[in-house]
């Protein structure tokens, strides 16, 4: 018997996925960067169009900075105008990849002015974080080599372990530092932090304010990354979530775009390990960059693709699972499984939202809005906003 939608409904109200900031600006590969009539101009113009995905989903009350992308003169002002608009601001996220000073490295530099001016880059995202009311700092590093007997290992992790800690020691008590890996690219011999397990061991020996970031694009093809999540759960260190989807490398789509069932699989695990309640210590977001699609319901197509993996995984009758295989019925365990994942869940949702003041179909609502044609008529002269800028 699988449980009922009913039973589930009270559970999905607790979904909270943050939008990051860089997803409404124009974006591309490194071949093109493609022009989007309407593309904002402003952090403040990007702050309206993710208010937009909010305002119909009810799924996505935050958004997510990138600092010197977002930088503003005043943070506080900022943090108003998001709340003017029934979001607030969320993760700040450092940038130590597009400075001249750091092509060979940021925290693993072997200059010691570089190592600390990437520090002294991270002081100043938890000065912006003071401002904005931010929890958690992330940290992602393009460090690392291209050809071997480049760099050397050890002394890189020593420095890296270094420059962290000057970092987590600067933390406020209620404030994270989330680290993030990815196994190549930029660099595409080595890179510094490269999988879980590097992350894991840095932030396990700086102490319980520090995590681990998973960005599901970040892993070689075939990599069990649910397995990751029940891992990284059940040591107390999985911080947070960048969302998207891949099929080659960092690809950047939408989450559950080239994998549905990969999306189940890992919403399977963050429930079963205890990550799904907003008072885990588990923060949901997206990192991903809308290159020919729209972008604001690209967004929208994001989290309900999130909300219906989570619908479906909250549906898996886990004492019936656990029951089949601790009697080792390999059969019954996979259909029990399967079941949860085949369900069609997207007339209830419809529903359940309906239910809750929400649009039953938030794609059409937002489209039929008419706020897409008022961007691309009000928005025009200025630098529209692109990644990286
Ligand atoms: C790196 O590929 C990454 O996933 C990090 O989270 C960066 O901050 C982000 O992408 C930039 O888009
Ligand atoms: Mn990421």
């Amino acid at each position: 018997m699988m449980t009922d939608f009913a039973a589930i409904a009270d559970r999905l109200a607790l979904q909270a996925i943050e939008v990051p900031s860089w997803a409404y600006g124009n974006s591309g590969t490194r071949f093109r960067v493609f022009s989007t009539p309407g593309a904002p101009r402003s952090i403040e113009e990007k702050l309206a169009d993710a208010a937009q995905v909010h305002q119909y989903t009810g799924l996505a009350p935050s958004v997510a900075l990138h600092i010197p992308w977002d930088k503003v003169d005043d943070y506080a002002a900022l943090r108003r105008r998001a709340e003017g608009l029934g979001i607030r601001l969320g993760t700040v996220n450092s940038n130590t990849f597009q400075d001249d000073a750091y092509k060979l490295g940021s925290l693993t530099h072997a200059d010691p002015a570089v190592r600390r001016q990437a520090v002294e880059h991270h002081f100043e995202c938890l000065e912006v974080m003071a401002a904005t009311g931010s929890q958690d700092l992330k940290i992602w590093l393009a460090d690392g080599t291209n050809y071997p007997g480049q760099g050397d290992f050890r002394r890189r992790q020593e420095w890296l372990a270094e420059g962290l800690t000057a970092i987590y020691q600067r933390l406020a008590g209620d404030q994270r530092l989330v680290l993030e890996y990815k196994f190549f690219e930029p660099a595409f011999y080595h890179t510094d932090v490269c999988d879980w397990g590097t992350s894991y061991v840095h932030c396990a020996a700086l102490g319980p304010q520090a995590m681990v970031c998973l960005d599901t694009g970040h892993h070689a093809p075939g990599t069990n990354i649910e397995f990751i999540v029940a891992q990284l759960l059940r040591l107390g260190k999985l911080g947070s979530f960048d969302f998207n989807s891949r099929f080659y490398a960092d690809d950047d789509l939408m989450v559950g775009a080239a994998d549905p069932f990969q999306l189940f699989r890992i919403m399977y695990e963050v429930i079963r390990g205890g990550g799904y309640p907003p008072d885990s210590q588990v923060a949901f977001m997206l990192d991903q960059c809308h290159n020919i699609e729209a972008k604001i319901p690209g967004q929208i197509r994001s989290v309900l693709n999130v909300q219906e993996a989570t619908a479906k995984a909250l549906l898996v009758d886990g004492e019936a699972l656990r029951a089949a295989q601790t009697a080792g019925d390999v059969l019954a365990a996979n259909a029990i499984y399967m079941d949860a994942y085949q369900t069609d869940v997207r007339a209830d949702l419809a529903d359940w939202r309906q239910s809750r003041g929400l649009p039953g179909d938030p794609m059409a609502a937002y489209l039929a809005s008419g706020y897409q044609q008022r961007i691309e008529s009000q928005r025009v002269g200025g630098q529209p906003v692109s990644w990286g800028a």
